[in-house]
């Protein structure tokens, strides 16, 4: 039997917990820039339309007199460790999944504990009288289940789908609940009259397969209550992008492809520093209206030059016809293999084949160079056209700014070290970026204002609540005046 426990209004609760004269009253937690959205929003401001993502300025034509949080991260963190200290005590098998969310196995630990309700509703006591705040719980045989029973009567919510019941809810279950169903996918469920789960059974795989290309064999198991993905503390990563939200909306095509080409150099150089090829390549646009479109191309041959890469992205963005500026531009790869498999060369090479070969060695000898000397010690030609202010970053001068680069070793992975990292350097308002490595070892780039570049690097030595830091390594690069947000790398 699943778990899935998800905190209710997470970031919104605990700001009404903490100040009592918020109760009962619509509270959103977001910044005050005109381009800030939402970040949480309580169930009062919920009445109002008001959700996750919405823009503040929207947020309050809805509801005026709704009461805006700026919020802090590292308190929500600090939560966020103690709610999964609670959950690992329940089961070994915990897999957080986001800040306020995460995922349990506790099939076999019925002696111990009781029945899954049971175990759901100690769960919700032990957080709400630790924490002060309430989540949902849904339990059922398989993961996928799980996830949608938290979400069936939140807030405050207990749900489990015995096995007993699991078809039914399945046959009810409007297909639209189930994740992986874009729109996209709705329309092709509308033409095919599936309304339910349930009604995919009506087709055979081969019509499945045909209909929605891989997610058709996902469907064909979920139906029939099939879903193998195990609950794993640390799952190997599927895909590697790198996004930026431009400073100001962008139309012109030219611009467009610098930063693609940009994202497109980051993406690669992560993937052959992780010794993978990929086969997918995706682009993600988030225009001014904060619409998003991703278009994804899948290539007959494995490429890891970042070269290739950029080829396969403007070739999506060419096939597009926009009409709007685009505020946000993304780059993502997927669908690896490693680099040691052998590669299906054609007996006769084609041109294509041998420039990709050759685009491939330039790209390992500027990593290499990169590795050693920066990131700004090589940019491909094209990039030097980019339009970024030197002198700024922000409102900080560049000249004030310092960047460091961290390898840290111990348990670092599987240990919520990332996102932890993440608002702990957020809140020191620094750029850069964390992620786990091949080698279980996890890199950083920290960049900002020195003082706060310090604090986070004493940060570093003492980690999230459930590291053991082995070694902190550090050292000085040059200051990138495109890294402007921090993010986690996958
Ligand atoms: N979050 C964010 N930006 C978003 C979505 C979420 O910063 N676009 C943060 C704030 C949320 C927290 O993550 O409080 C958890 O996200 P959830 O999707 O679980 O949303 P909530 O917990 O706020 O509400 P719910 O009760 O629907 O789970
Ligand atoms: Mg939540």
């Amino acid at each position: 039997m699943i778990l899935h426990v998800d905190m209710d209004a997470f970031f919104a609760s605990v700001e009404q917990r903490d100040n009592p004269d918020l109760l009962g009253k619509p509270v959103i937690v977001a910044g005050h820039s005109n381009r800030s959205v939402v970040s949480a929003a309580s169930y009062e401001a919920r009445q109002f339309g008001i959700h996750s993502a919405m823009p503040v300025f929207q947020a309050r034509q809805k509801c005026p007199h709704v009461i805006i949080q700026p919020g802090s991260r590292k308190k929500y963190a600090r939560d966020s460790r103690k709610i999964m200290a609670i959950l690992r005590k329940f089961s070994p098998l915990v897999e957080p999944v986001s800040i306020d969310e995460a995922f349990l196995d506790i099939t076999g630990c019925e002696k111990l504990i009781g029945t899954p309700e049971q175990t759901a509703r100690k769960i919700k006591t032990d957080i709400v009288n630790q924490l002060a705040l309430t989540c949902s719980v849904g339990g059922a045989p398989v993961r996928f289940l799980a996830k949608i029973a938290s979400d069936m009567n939140k807030p405050d919510g207990l749900t489990i789908i015995s096995p007993a019941a699991m078809m039914q809810v399945i046959d009810t279950l409007p297909i639209g609940k189930v994740p992986g169903v874009g729109a996209k996918a709705m329309n092709q469920m509308q033409s095919l009259h599936i309304e339910t789960l349930g009604d995919v059974k009506k087709f055979d795989l081969q019509l499945l397969n045909h209909k929605f290309g891989s997610f058709g064999q996902r469907l064909f198991q979920l139906a029939r209550g099939i879903d193998h993905t195990p609950i794993a503390p640390e799952r190997p990563r599927k895909s590697i992008s790198g996004e930026v939200t431009l400073s100001r909306d962008i139309s012109n095509p030219g611009e467009v492809k610098s930063v693609l080409l940009a994202q497109a150099h980051r993406v690669g150089n992560e993937l052959r520093a992780a010794n993978l090829r990929c086969r997918k390549v995706t682009i993600k646009l988030k225009f001014s209206d904060f619409s998003q479109i991703t278009r994804s191309k899948t290539l007959g041959t494995c490429i890891c030059s970042s070269n290739a890469i950029f080829d396969q992205a403007v070739s999506l963005y060419h096939c597009l016809k926009i009409t709007k500026k685009i505020r946000l531009v993304g780059v993502g790869v997927s669908e690896f293999q490693e680099t040691e498999t052998p590669i299906q060369r054609s007996l006769f090479d084609d041109e294509p084949q041998i420039q990709n070969r050759q685009w491939e060695a330039v790209d390992r000898a500027m990593d290499s160079v990169l590795a050693k000397f920066g990131p700004n010690a090589l940019n491909k030609a094209n990039l030097k056209n980019q339009k970024i202010s030197k002198k700024y970053i922000g409102d900080q001068k560049v000249n004030s700014l310092c960047a460091v680069e961290v390898i840290i070793t111990g348990r670092v992975q599987g240990v919520c070290f990332r996102h932890e990292t993440h608002l702990a350097a957020q809140e020191r308002q620094l750029a850069g970026y964390v992620k786990n490595m091949p080698d279980r070892s996890v890199r950083a780039l920290f960049q900002g204002n020195q003082e706060n570049v310090q604090d986070m690097l004493a940060w570093c030595q003492k980690g999230s609540t459930f590291s053991e830091i082995k070694e902190v390594n550090t050292r000085t690069v040059q200051v990138d005046p495109a890294l402007t947000h921090f993010e986690i790398r996958y």
